[in-house]
């Protein structure tokens, strides 16, 4: 057995659904990314075909793409031992698509809540849209995924990869791997800046709300010195009555490393001025890097997309082969090579 075979296999997903990642998928997801890469054979996909799911404009989807994956390797996505991807360049992920769609029960797809929430925010709702969660089971499937590392949102599409992969296993015998979800606790779902009892997100947050990776770190002071706290002055953690100021707290000591019960002592008798104002240090110097590195990769284009065809092809072996094995298990005949 090879090093990398004897190691969980990683498999996650993001959408090119904006111009830069925020903070809630920062520290939700992508800083598990980049740590998991230690320890497993990790697969990060840039999930163009979900990002269609909505309305787009096809220019500025294809520019998103390049700015999500420049954005990955800024964070720290190796490409040496990753595979770093898009998905529209790996066949597969709609061949199976089809296949598990096939073994998806229409109510078991009318229950996911996100596509409620989506579909609500919509003028023109597609089946695409609908069934996003399924392709979101193939992404996962098709590389024999042990882990997912993905914010508590993703917590019920986990659900349903689980189940339709033991349920195709039951069915035909032995074919995917069940994953389970990776998801940290203490920064399972960031809020909103100026609506703390929302997460923050790309499209519901308002401009002040969501504190974007590529903003100027200017524009990051503000944003956090203007977060919504309480008229309480006291820095104590209490998601239900404190909502602003916990996320804040949250946010800290993600970022320092410092526990949140010893940033509380710190800044005991202080009130929100200090604690906001070093906070909006932290943030700006934390993440201005990687606004810096984004752009970098974004001046190579050749070399970027260099790499991430070699992210496809790494993915397509694996991919391919489980994708034969689906094929061959529900009496499909072989693709023919072309
Ligand atoms: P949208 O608003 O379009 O749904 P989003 O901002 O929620 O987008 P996604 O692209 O759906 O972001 O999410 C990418 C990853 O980031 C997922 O793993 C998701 O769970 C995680 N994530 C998103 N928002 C948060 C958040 N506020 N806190 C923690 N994790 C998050
Ligand atoms: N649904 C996810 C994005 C996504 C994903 C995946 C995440 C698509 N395929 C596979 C993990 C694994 C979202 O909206 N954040």
């Amino acid at each position: 057995m090879t090093t990398a075979d004897s190691k969980p296999r990683v498999f996650s997903g993001i959408q090119p659904t904006s111009d830069s990642f925020h903070l809630g998928n920062y520290l939700g997801a992508l800083r598990q990314w980049v740590a998991l890469q230690e320890t497993s054979d990790a697969f990060y996909c840039v999930v163009d075909q979900h990002a269609i799911t909505v309305s787009h404009d096809p220019k500025v989807l294809h520019q998103r793409s390049r700015t999500s994956a420049a954005q990955l390797l800024a964070l720290g996505v190796d490409p040496e031992r990753s595979a770093l991807f898009i998905q529209s360049q790996v066949p597969e992920h709609a061949l199976l698509n089809w296949i598990l769609g096939c073994e998806t029960g229409f109510g078991e797809a009318s229950r996911m809540t996100q596509f409620k929430d989506k579909s609500a925010k919509q003028e023109r709702t597609t089946v695409g849209l609908f069934t996003y969660p399924v392709l979101q089971a193939a992404d996962i499937l098709l590389y024999q995924t042990d882990r997912v590392p993905v914010g508590e949102d993703q917590r019920q599409h986990l659900e349903l990869s689980r189940d339709l992969a033991a349920r195709f296993n039951n069915t035909y015998g032995r074919t995917f791997t069940v994953p389970e979800a990776y998801i940290l606790k203490e920064t399972a779902t960031i809020k909103d800046l100026t609506e703390p009892e929302k997460k923050m997100s790309k499209s519901s947050s308002g401009p002040r709300g969501c504190l974007n990776l590529l903003d100027e770190p200017n524009q990051m002071r503000k944003k956090i010195k203007s977060a919504v706290t309480d008229s309480e002055a006291e820095v104590r953690y209490d998601a239900e009555n404190k909502a602003g100021v916990s996320n804040l707290l949250v946010v800290y000591s993600a970022l320092s490393g410092t526990a949140i019960d010893k940033l509380e002592d710190e800044y005991r008798g202080k009130g929100y001025g200090d604690f906001k104002s070093d906070l909006a240090e932290l943030v700006a110097e934390s993440l201005e890097p990687i606004a810096r590195a984004t752009r970098e990769y974004l001046d190579d284009k050749a070399e970027l997309d260099r790499l991430l065809t070699k992210g496809a092809e790494k993915a397509r072996a694996v991919a391919s082969r489980t994708l034969a094995k689906a094929y061959k298990k529900v009496g499909f005949y072989p693709p023919v090579a072309n």
